[in-house]
Formats: C-alpha cells, structure tokens, sequence
C-alpha cells in the first residue's frame, strides 16, 4: 500500500451561484474530489475536503440582471440549492461555506492588505473600458469581444473560454459591452495590479521543473504555453458594486476582483471548519507536510496554478498546491452542455425523476469522466451502465450471496473447513484489489480506480457461476461451505471499497452484510490481507436490492424532454443573422443544386474537421471535402441522401481537389444537419 502523508486540503472549485448545478460540474470536479477524500478518510488521513459559494463577480450581477432581483436574492437563492444538490449526492465536504460570509471578507482583505502592506502590488492610473450608456466600467464577463488567439468571437473580458488564455479587457478585439450592446470608450480609472511577470522565474522552477511528470499533461501543457507567451501584469481590483471592497483609502467604489477573493475562500471555508471543530486550520495551509490539491476544470487551470499560487508566493506564509487535478469538459448528448441553453441535466429534477439514484450517476459519470479529454454524456449509456453493471454484476452478485447465506444457514456465515484451489485462488485475487485501486486513485485515474471496483464483483460473479453451489448443495455440504465463505468475503471487500464511488450503496451493503461498524482507524488499510473479512459465526442481515433496473420508457421521457428544449431554444433564438441582400433570378438559376447519395466517407488525415467524402451525383462519382467531421463519423453517413452544389469551382483542401459542396444547417446546439430529400428522389434530380 503506498505511503501517505498524514494531512490533506482538498478543494473544489466555488461553483458561482449563477444557476443550479448540473452533471458537467458533478463528473468535471465534485465527484472526483469526493473520491479522493473518502478514499483518504478510509486510509486513516486527516482529511479537510473544502468547498463553498462563490458570490462574487460579474456572473452574478448579470444574472441578477436577467431574474430582475438583487445579487443578494440571486446569492441566496442559488447557494441553498446548490448545497442541497451536494448534500443530496453524497459529496462530503468537511465544509460547505460562502463567499458572501463576514470569515470570508475579513480573510481577503486581510490577504489583500498584507500584500499591499509589502509593496506586492503596481498602483497605476490605466485607460480601461467604459460604456458610456450604462455609465459603468466593463471588465470579465460585461465585455465580450474577438480573443487575440483564437479568434473566438465571444471571448470574455479576463478570459477566453474556447482557448483558455486569461486576458485583459482591453485585449479584445471589436470590444462590445454586455450591458447594453454599445461599444465602449476608454477611459482613466486607478488600479492594483499583481505583476505576474516578477512570478515567472518562480512558476518555471516550482511548475515547470518541479511538476512535469506528476501534473497531467493537459494542465501542464497549458500552464507551460502561458509562462512561455510572457506573462504580464494583472488588475486584481474592479470598478464594480458588487463584491469585496478593496481595504485601501481612495479606493472607494472598488471591489477586489472575484479571482483574487475567490481562491481566498479555500482558506476562509477551512478556517469557519475549524473554529466550528475546535481545531486550528492553520496546519492545513501552512505546514509543508500538508498536501493540498485543487480539484477544478480545465477553464480554471491559470488561476490555480498560476495567479492563486503567485499571490500564495507573494503572501509568504502559505504552501502551494502538490497537485491541480483538471478535468476536460463534459457534453450532453453530443452538445457542449450549457446552462443559458438549459442543455443540462440539472442534479435537483434528476432526483425527481430517479429518486434514489444517486450512485448510478455517481457511478455512470464517473465511468466516463473527461480525464483526458472531452466526454459525452448519453441517456443510453446511463441505461445500460445502470442495467448491465450495477444490476447484472454488482447487485447480481451481493444478491445471490446474501440470499443463500440466508437460506442455507440462517444469515451465519459458515466454517470454511479445508480451501480448494479455486478457492485459494480467488481470495488471493481478492487481496490485491484495495492496492490496485489506491495506486490508481493516487494518480487521479478514477475511471480506471472503478473499473478496478467492477472487477472485484466480476471476480465474485464468476467464482459463484463457476462452482455453482446451488446444484451441490444437497450432495456436498461440507463443499458449499467453502464457497459461500469465499463469496461472503468478496462481498464484505466491496462494502469497503465501494464506499468512495458509491456511498449509499457502501452502506446499504454494509448494514445488509451487518459488519461490525469499521471502527478502525484505516478500514481500507485493515482490509488489505485480513483473512477473515466476514468471520465465521458472523450474522448477516436480509438481502435487500442494491440497484433497479431503469425502464426504457424512463429513458425516453429524459430524450423527450432534451428534445423539447431543442425546439424551445430554436424558438426563441433571436440571434438569427439579417437577411441578405436581394439578388437577381439570374443570380440564383447560376447555382446548379442537385440530389446525391454519400457512397464513401473518411477522415482527413491531421485535420479534425475534414472528412473526405464520394458523391453519387447522378452525373458522376465526386470527391467532395466537407468540413463536418465535428458533427458526424464516417460511417454513420454513407448511404446518406443530401443536397449538393455541383457547379461551385473546384478548390484544394489540404492537397486534395473538392468538387463541389454539401448543402448543411445546424441545430439549436451547433450540431451540423444535412438538407436531405425523401429517400424517392433520385440522384441527380435538380434543386430549383
Ligand atoms: N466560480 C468559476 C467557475 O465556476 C469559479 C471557480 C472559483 S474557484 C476558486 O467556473
Ligand atoms: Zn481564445
């Protein structure tokens, strides 16, 4: 079992309290937090899991803004739902506070000033953006514009959300506000600014030397773009009013910026913790033997591995992350989930819906959690994880053993007497898993830590399949002991080492299996090679059913309703682009469109957006490349009837030679849509 230190912080990101909280937060950062820290609780660690609101910034002054109420209502309204949503998933923060909380101001203020007390900061009158109608500053979110490096057309004011890079308004390009639509003025305003650049030796010793093979490769990568890109001053304050007051005289009607105070939470939440536990927090941020790591997803990379730790840096009493875990993004059914588009699965109308459910989808975001790259979430799967794996393997199993525990010997579990081989076999295999699964918990790899859980419950599935000790139960007694016995032990090892992924089911199969309360300190350490998980003479309770199986007709009414929201959106869509200008019939009869038929389809190679298609034209079989490969595989379009332009000129792509161009639109969700006739048309009937 490896070696662990003996403290950890453990933070997740402070979701804004903008809106409810859905599955793309739960997979990208809660779930995989809560495993770690049950994981660290059962291995016998001091454990701070942190969390909290976060109530500052823009994105809750525009949301107040839409609902036509105060930031406070909005702050309160979304903080107490979002605390329930964790509390009802099992997420087990050891503190759960707010960045609106008297702790919390006096913390950042408090961290603020002492940077200021020793000269951290550049004091400096710059031009910033002003719109004129609102008679307000612009920055963060009440600025979108181009971003300088991707050309993202709806880049935010300090970041850009299709890139990552962190920017400054005024690095926008075609600048326009939020507020009211107009295109800002500049205009003078005095700020505090962390000169980051002063940071970069320390970044490219501490990140880029010290962390390059431990990090994952993503957050490491990005991390290493933006040190090489030049990193440059920053503002931490903001013309704003909504937020913490910035502690200094003349700067009245300024707050900190929500990046600076946010990351600050982390502290304040596990101070309210440890005043409320009788313990001192200060261990837990300042003693080098302390191991803190920042769950977040990947839009959050700069600010905790770049900005938080400088001002931990500049601050100089604190330590600094040992690891920054980031996870890529979650989508919903192919699409880019979104709260504005209402594309989510929202965590409080999932338990409407599937009460009681909450390890399914613990277990099914967890089995594909975007580790190392984006991820889909799909109804479908949801189902057949749910009906497959949790019923088939895992209830089937902890089912069959309790039941004939009962029937054969009223709930006690029986004396083994001499082992077979079989026997010996499986309990040896069985041993191996709880440092199969801490070795890859310990490098982040949850995915990889469950399916490793799977196979504990494969392992006892097929050990009872293959020995089958209801047909010799009659003729050899003595023989269905010992296989009951080394069943009943495989069910007690994944009542312990479910518990991370699945709580409640941990617990039900804990309080099913009656074991003794683990009262030990180290439960997933004390099961490591014991011999008697479930002594003999143990009682067991009744069998009880760990999961249901999910009906099909559930799973529609959840596509039904994705779909509905599809059709809302489309509806309501006001940013449809303005008519074009008029043209002449001659005009249109130049487009010669007809009806094809996709006969072949595949990718261009190094280009993720190009497929290669043939065209049945009716006139000819045509190289067509299209730039669809977002929207659709290969060969789920071959045989596809669509709409083509045969006589646009030929152009090359990427070295080869396209003939003409596929008609397409797209729905609500960006998701491409071919133009394509009833399968009665032939190839090669004109369009006109
Ligand atoms: N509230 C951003 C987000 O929800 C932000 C995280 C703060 S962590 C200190 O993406
Ligand atoms: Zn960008």
């Amino acid at each position: 079992m490896p070696q662990l230190p003996k403290r950890y912080t453990i933070t997740s990101a402070l979701p804004y309290t903008n809106g409810p909280i859905h599955i793309g937060h739960l997979a990208g950062v809660y779930v995989p937090a809560d495993i770690y820290s049950r994981y660290l609780r059962l291995r016998g660690r001091e454990v701070a899991f942190i969390c909290g609101s976060d109530e500052h910034g823009v994105a809750i002054s525009m949301r107040a803004r839409k609902e036509g109420i105060s930031p406070r209502e909005i702050i309160d309204k979304y903080h107490t739902i979002i605390k329930k949503s964790f509390a009802d998933f099992g997420i087990s923060f050891d503190n759960y506070s707010r960045t609106s909380a008297e702790i919390h101001h006096k913390t950042a203020s408090d961290f603020f000033r002492k940077m200021y007390d020793d000269g951290k900061f550049i004091e400096e009158v710059t031009e910033q953006l002003y719109d004129e109608k609102a008679g307000q500053f612009l920055a963060d979110r009440f600025v979108i514009g181009t971003c300088p490096k991707c050309g993202n057309e709806e880049a935010y004011g300090d970041q850009c959300e299709n890139c990552g890079t962190s920017l400054n308004a005024t690095d926008l390009i075609n600048p326009k506000s939020t507020i009211t639509g107009t295109k800002p003025i500049l205009k003078e305003t005095r700020h505090w600014f962390l000169p980051l650049d002063q940071y970069d030796g320390f970044l490219r010793e501490w990140i880029l030397k010290g962390h390059k093979n431990d990090w994952k490769p993503n957050v490491y990568g990005q991390v290493k773009s933006w040190i090489d890109d030049g990193l440059k001053p920053r503002a931490v304050t903001r013309d704003l009013d909504w937020g913490i007051p910035v502690p200094v005289e003349g700067a009245e009607g300024k707050v900190l910026y929500v990046w600076f105070d946010a990351p600050i939470g982390y502290i304040s939440s596990t101070k309210e913790w440890a005043a409320r536990e009788g313990k001192n927090w200060e261990p837990y941020w300042k003693d080098e033997q302390t191991k803190l790591v920042h769950f977040i997803g990947k839009d959050n990379i700069v600010f905790h591995c770049v900005i938080f730790p400088s001002m931990l840096k500049a601050e100089g009493s604190y330590i600094l992350p040992d690891n920054v875990p980031a996870n890529e993004f979650l989508n919903l059914e192919g699409n880019k989930l979104s709260t504005s588009k209402n594309w989510a699965v929202w965590l409080h109308e999932y338990l409407e819906d599937f009460p009681g459910k909450q390890d399914v989808l613990r277990y099914t975001l967890t089995a594909n959690a975007p580790e190392t790259k984006d991820n889909d979430f799909t109804w479908k799967d949801f189902q057949a994880r749910n009906n497959n794996e949790l019923v088939a393997i895992f209830g089937n199993f902890v089912n069959r053993v309790v039941v004939l525990t009962n029937k054969y010997y009223e709930g006690i579990v029986p004396q083994p007497g001499d082992l077979a081989e079989t026997d010996k076999t499986a309990l040896a295999e069985l041993k191996k898993y709880p440092e199969t699964i801490a070795a890859s918990i310990e490098r982040y790899r949850f995915r990889e830590a469950l399916s490793e859980l799977m196979n504990v419950a494969r392992l006892g599935n097929k050990y009872l399949a293959d020995e089958e000790p209801w047909k010799i139960a009659k003729d050899n007694p003595e023989r269905v002991k010992a296989i009951m016995y080394v069943a009943l032990q495989v069910a007690g090892m994944l009542s312990v080492l479910s518990e991370p992924f699945l709580p409640f089911t941990a617990k039900k199969l804990q309080q099913m299996l009656g074991r003794p309360t683990l009262d030990e300190t180290a439960p997933w350490d004390a099961v490591t090679g014991a011999d008697d998980l479930l002594p003999a003479g143990h009682k067991i309770n009744k069998a009880e059913l760990l999961f249901s199986k999910i009906e099909d007709k559930e799973i529609e009414k959840q596509l039904e309703r994705l779909e509905q929201t599809k059709q809302e959106n489309k509806s309501d869509n006001n940013d449809l682009p303005p008519q074009k200008e008029t043209i002449s019939y001659e005009d249109f009869a130049k487009l010669d469109m007809r009806v094809g038929t996709i006969v072949e389809a595949e990718k261009m190679k190094k280009a993720d957006k190009l497929l290669i298609l043939k065209v049945d034209t009716g006139l000819d079989v045509r190289t067509i490349v299209s730039g669809i490969a977002g929207s659709f595989k290969p060969e789920d379009i071959i045989g596809k009837k669509v709409t083509v332009l045969v006589n646009l000129a030929p152009r090359k792509l990427r070295g080869v030679e396209s003939q003409g161009m596929i008609l397409m639109t797209q729905d609500s969700a960006g998701k491409l849509v071919f133009l394509n006739p009833d399968d009665v048309v032939e190839n090669g009937e004109t369009i006109s």
